[in-house]
């Protein structure tokens, strides 16, 4: 999943695909690299400082984006957003995925639209919202109660009508998570993953990758890479990132060690 954050003010990314053409070009070059999947947000959720933006900004941002890839792009694209007004926009320029880092639970309208919608959904575990997560870092059993609390969302969205095969769950990687936890959810992704559902990992770039790859450019890469190779063999269907090419190369990889049966 390449993303394309179309804010001025995302964490790596901010500024540079605002322009509609710029934004196109972009996410026809990562499904060039092989990008299986575009993600499309309007709304920057950077743990410091991310400022809330309201629907109609959202919708001014992403619309015309979102038109361009559903006339050109190849692969399916999601949208990256907590409305529901915003999801329909997306979902008419023919997005195939809902991508809600507050697992459907932030507007209500969208619990039933998805459902109506038949679309895949994205549900990511985050505590608070994307301006005050950090302060909610503290868990008895991190993995345990993120994994609770997917399954909870899963059965709802089920209860709601979205069919389970139209399901993906994603731990929130950095949101409302110290390093640890964060290391923590790494190291026990498997039962992520035993809930049933695609995994979905999104760590490229986060800070927890900086602070223990180190800042430069390159260690963030191979960090995020890094992180990457381990939640693939670890179990997860769908990595989020911002570099395709170097993401392709590790799925690629990651698929022929363990078609031999490796690691
Ligand atoms: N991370 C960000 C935004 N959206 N969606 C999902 N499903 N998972 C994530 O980990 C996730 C997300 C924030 O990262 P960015 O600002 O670099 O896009």
């Amino acid at each position: 999943m390449g993303v394309l954050n179309v804010t001025p003010d995302s964490f790596s990314d901010g500024g540079l695909y605002l322009d509609p053409d710029r934004a196109l070009e972009h996410a026809l070059a990562m499904e060039a690299e092989g990008a299986g999947i575009i993600d499309v947000g309007g709304e920057s959720t950077r743990p410091v400082g991310a400022r809330a933006v309201s629907a109609e900004v959202e919708i001014a941002r992403v619309r015309p984006v979102l038109e361009r890839l559903g006339r050109r792009l190849r692969v399916p694209f999601s949208i990256d957003t907590r409305r529901a007004a915003v999801a329909r926009i997306a979902l008419d320029a023919g997005a195939a995925i809902i991508n809600d880092i507050s697992a459907l639970g932030f507007d209500a309208a969208m619990l039933p639209m998805a459902a109506a919608a038949g679309c895949a959904v994205v549900l990511m575990h985050m505590r608070g919202g994307p301006a005050d997560h950090a302060r909610h870092a503290r868990y008895r059993d991190v993995v345990a109660q993120v994994g609770e609390f997917l399954r909870a969302r899963a059965d709802a969205a089920i209860a709601a009508g979205v069919r389970p095969a139209r399901i993906i769950v994603d731990p929130g990687f950095g949101f409302a998570k110290t390093a640890r936890h964060n290391l923590e959810l790494m190291g026990g992704l498997s039962r992520i993953c035993a809930l049933g559902y695609p995994v979905l990992v999104g760590a490229s770039r986060k800070r927890f990758v900086r602070t223990i790859a180190g800042g430069s450019a390159i260690e963030v890469a191979y960090g995020t890479a890094a992180v990457n190779t381990l939640a693939l063999a670890g179990g997860a269907s769908i990595i989020r990132v911002h570099e395709a090419a170097p993401a392709a190369a590790v799925i690629r990889m990651v698929v022929a060690i363990v078609a031999r049966g490796g690691p």
